[in-house]
Parts: structure tokens; C-alpha cells; sequence
């Protein structure tokens, strides 16, 4: 009897561990798989091969597979999970890559690089040598056009119809998808109005979500809500619309006439003519951007319908993560988190820390403007990533979120200036790049003094090659009038900014880094900076150090390392890069020989060519070595990496230093 009751409690424990370790492994499974069609599904091909009535439940799967990976590698993320659907049917209906898709931004295409080849590396989205966040032609051959910056789908796509049509490849299709954000700015506008006139098969789907990252902001997102909010045309919208596709696909005169018959009665049921009608664009929509169904079927519909077409739909970002839905602007890259409780994972300390760079510069701009009643605050669509928010926060009718729209935000900013204002234009490094006339023509030329805040100057991290604030120092550099500058800590940024809104500063451009500074106490009274000035951080021996920016603590690092070693380097926080400052110039290559510049910058035409120019102009010989980013696009990677990579870094600095020392002692050998 005992050995049976024995026998029976092996046997259940034995059957209790097994059936625990099956369903773990059956829960790993699930987990791994996500579901039933997904890990079936590599390519559109694969995809094709299901039913229609399938695609919600592969929209879901994709969904999942997304909040999975970017939980535990971060990257954009409300963005995409609000495409989700759409991405699904368009790669169902579209014969990509024959057909031709371009995504706008790029920020949002992490479904369509599932479902195009590279869902088996999807982990190594963003990382050093993993893929790139962004679509990029150089990836895959789905990826038609390389992207990141906004806004410059239609044009391409129209390029690449116009480009069909000459080559009589007149059965491809070209689709852009933009965003209502991406739509503010002017070359959308552009995009729009050219292909008004090309009569090219292209469709723009314009994907309506009211957000930018920050809430959209204009008029046009005013036009867009009263099209989706207008009950007697939503009432009409699916059964006309159906009768009209069907209808125009009778023939060219069929066409015609429903051309015609279609804005006279969008017209009647919205009380006003339709803004992309009246570019000559034919408008379908708003169409829920959640069914993924109803997308496939007006797709496809669309697709027999020539000329421009915009199809115009509505979803929600962060669709399908109940916290992204409600915070938007906080989801759209939240970094790491716990994809069951959504607890954003943040590093703890509990010492003091230093704050982001861009944090300095809000909170300063608003202690500045308390002071100086002149002071504006511009953002073109950054409320949040450039901190300009608490400006917008404190004092709301001296703060302007202007939309993706940097070009603007530049004229407008000189606009304000001739008339007394000061105002503080804040644009990541490399979108103002697109901004380059207006920041020659309306501002530098007319001599305004206009304060540009360039956040995230330098390489930018994972956001690649299309983020890094490369040429900032550079392409500022050459403009007459202005100053170009860039502060090495919490401090000087303050005290920049402080100088830059004095009288006659001018045409003043303030560069820095995304990121934390280095001085947790950094809330220091302001001191004007004379312009023009650097400072001495350290006299030395032989080997000078000249820094510009924030690399100037690498710098100090280093010497503390030389120093331990016995070597002593001198180092020059030169804060100006126009002008420079010729005194330590003059000094510097009359007592040392060896001239290390360092600049989180690229090489060609930045702080360290100024140098060697004003070496060549004063007739100086010492020996040059110029670090910063070289002659080449920057991949993404954590901003240490790349720093590292570019050769720049602490250790970067040590090991130039010490090969110089090494290179001096043979010489005296020698000798
Ligand atoms: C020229 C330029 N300016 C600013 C940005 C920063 N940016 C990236 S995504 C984005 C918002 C885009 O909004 P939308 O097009 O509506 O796409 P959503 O994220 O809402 O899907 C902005 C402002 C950029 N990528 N390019």
C-alpha cells in the first residue's frame, strides 16, 4: 500500500514538472511566434498568400511582434503601431517592390521592414551595425527612398511616377504615406501643387492622426478635423465614393465626368471646396485606418483610377498600447519599458544628476524672457524634443510651435526681429539645414539678431546619419554677420544664450549636444561672454589642445590621464568658432609645436579648419591634427560609440597626445 501511495506521488510530481515545463515551453513558443501567420510571413509574397479576412489577425501578430521588440530595444514606437493596418494592406495589394512605396519620415515604417525581409533582425534595429531605423535604399530594394528628415515623400514618389511614365512603365503604382504633421511643411506643399499638374499615377495616402509628436498644430490640421468631424459628408462618404470608383473605371469619359460630379457634390456635403480638389488632386477618405479590410478593397480600387489621388485616412497613434494611445507625445520614442505595465524604464541614481542640455536651455530661455520683454520662443514642431515647451507652458503668446516647418520658422523669426523682438529659434542642428538660405538671406545678411539654439549638434545616436548634427559649424561658419558658438558645459550655454540677446549680438547661433551635460549644479547667475573669447582650461607643454563645445570635457579627461603619466598637454575651450579668437591663437602657435583641434563636428570646413587657416594666414608651422567626424555619413550607435568610431573620445585624444610624445622623443633621439 505505502509503495502505491509512493508510486502515485512520483508519478504526479512527474506529471505536475512536465506539464509545467510544456507549458513554459509552449508559452515560450507563443511568445517567440506571436501567433499563427506572422512567423510564416517574411516577405509581401508571403503574405499575399492569405485570405483577406486573415489580415486583422496579421495586423495583430505584426502589432505584438512590434511592442515586443521595441520594449526591450526601444526606437520609435506610437508611430508605427498606428500604421499598422495600413502597412498590412498595402503590402497585400501593392506588388512591391515593383510598386513603388515611399514612407515619409521613416519613423513609422518598423511594420513594413517586418514584412520585407528583415524581421529575423529586427533585435538589431538601430544599434551599431544593426539595421537603421529609418527606411534606407542601401538596406533593402522595398526601401525606395532613404529617409528621417520630414516631408519629402510626395516629391520623391512624384519623381518616381514622372520616372514610370517617361520609361512607359505605365502599370506601376507609387504611394506615398505621409502624416498629418509631415503634410505642414512647405515641401509637401511643394510636392502637392507640382503633381497637380503631372497627370502620373501617384497616391498619397495622408495619414490623419492629429499629432505630430507634439499635438499638430496650423490650419491645415483645422481643414483636416472638420473633414473627418463633418457628419452630412462621413453620412454620404462609402456609398458615393464606391459608386464613383466604379463608375470611373467605365472608361476615360466615364472618368471625366465623375471627375467633375465628385467635387460638386464633396463640395455641396462639406459647404466648402476640397483643399486637395482644388489642386487637382481626387480626394477619397477619410477612411478608418483601422480596417484593414476596407483598406485592402480601396487600395485596390484606387489603384485602377489615374492621375493624382489622395486617400485620406484616420488613425490613432500608438493604436493597440493603451498608454501610448492616451500620452502620444511620451510613446512616440519612449526607450526602454515593460511591455506588460508600461513602466518606462529610466536609470536611477541617487546622487544629483546633470540635466539634458535641452532642459538647460528651456528653463534659461524663461528666466530670460522674465527679464527681457523682447524675447520670443520658435519651434518648428519640437515643443518637446528642443524643450521649448516650458517657454510655451509659462508664457503661451511668446512661444510658437510653427509646425515642421523650418524654413518658416527662420523667416519668421526675422520677421519678428526687425521689429524689435528677440527672438530664440530653436532647430535641431541638421533639420536646420534645410532652413540654409533663410538663415543667409532673411536673417545674416539683413544683420537681425536672431538667436538659433541648434540642439542635438553633433553625431545624434541611433537616429543615424540623417539626424547627426554634422555640418552645423561648418555651414554657419562662412555666413558673414554671424557668430558662431558652443558652450562646453550647463554654465556657458547659460551664459550664451544671456550674451546673445544683448543689443547688437546679431545674427548669433548657439550649437549643442543631445544628451546630458556635467554639472548637476549648473543654475549659475549670468555673466555677459565677451564674443569672440575662449578661455585657457590648462597651460602645458609642446602639445596644445584646442576644444569647441562639449568635447572640451573629453579633453580634461584626457589631460588628467596624460598628466598621471607625466605628460602635460594645454588645453583651450576656444567657445567661438567665428569669431575666433586670434589671441590664443597667436599664443598657441608661438609656444607649441603640436596642435590637437577636437570638435564633435565634421573635419572638412569646421573649427579645425578655421585653425589651419588662420595658420596659413599668419605664416605659423606647427603640426595640425584636426579630430571630428570625417569625411563620411555616420551610421546610428550610442553617441559613445560613435564618438569612439569617429575618433574623438577621451581615449581617442590620449592616444593622439601620446603618440605625438612618442614621435617628440624619437625625434630628440634621433637628433
Ligand atoms: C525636417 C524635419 N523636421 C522635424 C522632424 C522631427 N520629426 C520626426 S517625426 C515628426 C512628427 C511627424 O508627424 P506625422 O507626420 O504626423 O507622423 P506621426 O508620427 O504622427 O505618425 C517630427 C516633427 C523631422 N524628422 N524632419
Amino acid at each position: 500500500m505505502y509503495f502505491f501511495v509512493k508510486l502515485a506521488i512520483f508519478l504526479l510530481t512527474l506529471i505536475t514538472k512536465y506539464l509545467t515545463l510544456y507549458f513554459l515551453f509552449y508559452k515560450a513558443c507563443m511568445e517567440d511566434i506571436n501567433g499563427p501567420f506572422l512567423p510564416n510571413i517574411n516577405y509581401p509574397a508571403d503574405l499575399k498568400r492569405y485570405k483577406e479576412q486573415d489580415l486583422e489577425q496579421i495586423a495583430q501578430e505584426l502589432r505584438q511582434y512590434i511592442i515586443d521588440v521595441v520594449s526591450v530595444n526601444g526606437g520609435h514606437f506610437s508611430s508605427s503601431l498606428g500604421v499598422v493596418e495600413l502597412t498590412v494592406a498595402l503590402h497585400y495589394v501593392l506588388n512591391t517592390p515593383y510598386d513603388k512605396l515611399v514612407w515619409d519620415v521613416g519613423h513609422q515604417a518598423y511594420g513594413h521592414k517586418i514584412l520585407t525581409g528583415r524581421k529575423s533582425v529586427f533585435h538589431t534595429n538601430r544599434i551599431l551595425n544593426g539595421i537603421s531605423g529609418f527606411p534606407k535604399i542601401s538596406e533593402s530594394e522595398y526601401d525606395t527612398f532613404g529617409v528621417g528628415h520630414s516631408s519629402t515623400s510626395i516629391s520623391a514618389a512624384l519623381g518616381m511616377a514622372v520616372a514610370s511614365h517617361y520609361k512607359g512603365e505605365t502599370d506601376r503604382q507609387h504611394v506615398a504615406v505621409i502624416g498629418d504633421g509631415a503634410m505642414t511643411a512647405g515641401l509637401a506643399f511643394e510636392g502637392l501643387n507640382h503633381a497637380g499638374i503631372e497627370n502620373s499615377n501617384l497616391l498619397v495616402i495622408l495619414n490623419d492622426n492629429c499629432m505630430s509628436i507634439d499635438q499638430n498644430v496650423g490650419a491645415l490640421k483645422e481643414y483636416l478635423t472638420s473633414i473627418t468631424t463633418s457628419k452630412s459628408y462621413n453620412r454620404f462618404r462609402d456609398d458615393i465614393s464606391q459608386v464613383l470608383i466604379k463608375l470611373s473605371e467605365l472608361g476615360p469619359n466615364a472618368h471625366k465626368f465623375v471627375k467633375k460630379m465628385e467635387k460638386s457634390i464633396k463640395g455641396t456635403l462639406l459647404k466648402q471646396s476640397n483643399f486637395f480638389e482644388a489642386l487637382n488632386f481626387r480626394y477619397f477618405g477619410p477612411v478608418d485606418g483601422h480596417d484593414v479590410q476596407r483598406l485592402a478593397q480601396v487600395i485596390r480600387d484606387l489603384k485602377d483610377i489615374p492621375g493624382p489621388k489622395l486617400l485620406h485616412i484616420v488613425t490613432l497613434k500608438g493604436k493597440g498600447f493603451a498608454l501610448a494611445e492616451k500620452d502620444q507625445t511620451k510613446w512616440h520614442a519612449p526607450g526602454l519599458f515593460d511591455k506588460i505595465t508600461g513602466e518606462i524604464k529610466k536609470s536611477v541614481s541617487d546622487k544629483p544628476q546633470p540635466p539634458k542640455y535641452q532642459d538647460v536651455f528651456g528653463h534659461t530661455l524663461v528666466e530670460l524672457a522674465e527679464a527681457n520683454k523682447n524675447i520670443v520662443g520658435i519651434t518648428p514642431a519640437m515643443p518637446s524634443g528642443s524643450s521649448m515647451n516650458i517657454m510655451m507652458k509659462a508664457m503661451p503668446n511668446r512661444a510658437f510651435d510653427v509646425g515642421i516647418a523650418e524654413q518658416h520658422a527662420v523667416t519668421f523669426s526675422a520677421g519678428l526681429a526687425t521689429q524689435g523682438l528677440v527672438p530664440f529659434c530653436n532647430i535641431y542642428s541638421s533639420f536646420m539645414q534645410r532652413a540654409y538660405d533663410q538663415v543667409i538671406h532673411d536673417v545674416a545678411i539683413q544683420n537681425l539678431n536672431v538667436v538659433f539654439c541648434l540642439d542635438r549638434a553633433g553625431v545624434a545616436g541611433s537616429d543615424g546619419a540623417t539626424h547627426h548634427g554634422a555640418y552645423d559649424l561648418a555651414y554657419m561658419r562662412c555666413i558673414p554677420n554671424m557668430t558662431v558658438a558652443a558652450p562646453m558645459n550647463e554654465e556657458e550655454l547659460r551664459n550664451l544664450m544671456y550674451t546673445g540677446q544683448l543689443e547688437n549680438a546679431g545674427p548669433f547661433s548657439i550649437r549643442y549636444p543631445r544628451g546630458n551635460g556635467v554639472m548637476p549644479d549648473w543654475k549659475r547667475p549670468f555673466k555677459a561672454i565677451e564674443v569672440g573669447k575662449g578661455r585657457k582650461i590648462c597651460d602645458g607643454e609642446d602639445v596644445a589642445i584646442l576644444t569647441i563645445g562639449h568635447v572640451g570635457n573629453f579633453a580634461v579627461e584626457a589631460c588628467k590621464e596624460l598628466n598621471s603619466e607625466g605628460i602635460h598637454p594645454a588645453h583651450y575651450d576656444m567657445r567661438f568658432v567665428k569669431p575666433l579668437d586670434e589671441v590664443i591663437l597667436h599664443d598657441v602657435f608661438k609656444r607649441y609645436k603640436h596642435v590637437v583641434t577636437v570638435e564633435d563636428g565634421c573635419i572638412q570646413g569646421g573649427m579645425g579648419s578655421a585653425v589651419l587657416e588662420f595658420m596659413a594666414d599668419h605664416k605659423y608651422n606647427s603640426q595640425v591634427i584636426r579630430l571630428g567626424i570625417p569625411d563620411e555619413f555616420i551610421e546610428h550607435g550610442e553617441q559613445p560609440e560613435l564618438w569612439a568610431l569617429c575618433g574623438y573620445d577621451t581615449n581617442a585624444i590620449i592616444t593622439t597626445i601620446k603618440k605625438i610624445a612618442v614621435g617628440r622623443t624619437t625625434a630628440t633621439i634621433a637628433s
